[in-house]
């Protein structure tokens, strides 16, 4: 659905959380709380103040039940984006998240937000999943290059016309769609892209590998929801926690499935699941990626110490009568669960507003 009207009622609820949480706004809440009334019987839709989708959003990542990095909600940088009409201009917003964010490998956690949707106007969107992507491919022989998660969606770019270099880290180009214009695609200058070559920190044949990574965890297809309002496109990122790329991206098997690579390499014995050859080479590969990147100062956590935060998050958060909405098979990591705290209880499942959605729209 490309427009539905503001819900008054959601509209109302987060002016009055807002006013609950920063008292002191310079329009009183209920005057404020008139205005939004008028333009939405006037116009269908209301504006937010500056004020009001900074707060909005860093509420969306607050309650963001998936995300394990939580406690840094408040220092959240919010670009108002919302003026970009062109994909030209909208392209270049999107490579200047990348610079600010990226910071040469001190990340800021930055979202970006563009227009939302109104009844004269189509919002802006990106098809990407992320902001960086690497493409995937297959041989003629059916032998598997790159990433296997963005198969479907490299087909689409090099429909479009993208010359696919065939390597195993090529960053996908851009494809931007706004009101009423076909779709355009821009590539991702090499210099905006930090990329971190991984080498482990006492076995030199890693290197040979060639395996690399980006620096930047930057999603740009949920839909930011505030206050009844919807921003489709509004990409945000943090920093990496290691096992997203030590054990998914580089270990799914219908992503990078490296693990009998890494098995070969270490020279474990692969002919029976009770060798734990599969955990011990998950093991080295994360040792490899976090030292990796700790190597070449792109900031990256730990899932140890990204769980001690979360559960700081939970004992502030409720300190201050607040509930934090958690998806368990989400939050524990997907290494050494039982190792962490997150393990070892359960959370509230709450649905709260403002939050991020994932678009059931969503190409690839
Ligand atoms: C999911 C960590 C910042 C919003 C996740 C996941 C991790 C994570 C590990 C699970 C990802 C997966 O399994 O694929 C972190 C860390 C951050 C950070 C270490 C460092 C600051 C942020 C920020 C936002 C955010 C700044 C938004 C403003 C989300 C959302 C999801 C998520 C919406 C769910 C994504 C989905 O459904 O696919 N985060 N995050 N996170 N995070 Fe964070
Ligand atoms: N697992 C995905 C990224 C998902 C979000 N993770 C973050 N978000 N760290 C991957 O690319 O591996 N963030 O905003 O920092």
């Amino acid at each position: 659905p490309a427009w539905r009207v503001p819900d008054w009622q959601e509209a109302e609820e987060f002016i009055r959380l807002f006013h609950t949480e920063q008292p002191d706004q310079p329009v009183p809440f209920a005057t404020r709380l008139r205005q939004i009334r008028e333009h939405l019987e006037q116009t269908g839709t209301y504006r937010h103040t500056h004020a009001e989708l900074e707060f909005g959003a860093r509420v969306a990542w607050r309650n963001s039940s998936r995300c394990i990095g939580r406690l840094y909600w408040k220092s959240l940088r919010v670009v108002d984006r919302r003026t970009a009409v062109t994909a030209h201009e909208i392209h270049g917003h999107l490579m200047e998240h990348l610079r600010m964010a990226t910071n040469r490998g001190r990340i800021r956690p930055l979202v970006s937000v563009f227009a939302p949707a109104t009844p004269y106007r189509a919002a802006p969107r990106v098809w990407n999943a992320q902001l960086i992507r690497y493409a995937g491919y297959r041989t003629v022989d059916g032998a598997p290059i790159g990433d296997q998660g963005q198969a479907a969606f490299t087909d689409v770019v090099r429909r479009m016309g993208w010359q696919a270099p065939g390597g195993w880290f090529d960053v996908l180009p851009l494809v931007v769609e706004t009101h009423g214009d076909k779709p355009q695609l821009f590539d991702v200058p090499r210099d905006l892209v930090l990329e971190v070559p991984i080498v482990h920190p006492d076995n030199p044949r890693f290197a040979a590998l060639g395996l690399r990574w980006h620096a930047l965890p930057a999603i740009s297809q949920m839909r930011l929801s505030i206050g009844g309002i919807d921003y489709p496109l509004a990409p945000f990122n943090g920093w990496y926690m290691g096992t997203e790329i030590g054990a998914r991206n580089f270990v799914d098997p219908g992503r990078y499935n490296l693990l009998p690579v890494i098995a070969d390499l270490l020279g474990l014995d692969t002919g029976s699941e009770t060798t734990l050859w599969r955990d011990r080479a998950l093991v080295e590969l994360n040792v490899a990626v976090l030292h990796s990147f700790q190597a070449a100062g792109v900031k990256i956590s730990d899932h140890h110490t990204e769980s001690r935060r979360f559960l700081t998050h939970l004992e502030r958060e409720e300190a201050q009568g607040r509930t934090v909405p958690a998806d368990w098979s989400w939050i524990v990591p997907p290494v050494s669960g039982g190792l962490t705290p997150v393990y070892h209880r359960y959370y509230d499942e709450a649905d709260l507003r403002p939050n991020f959605y994932l678009d059931d729209e969503a190409r690839a």
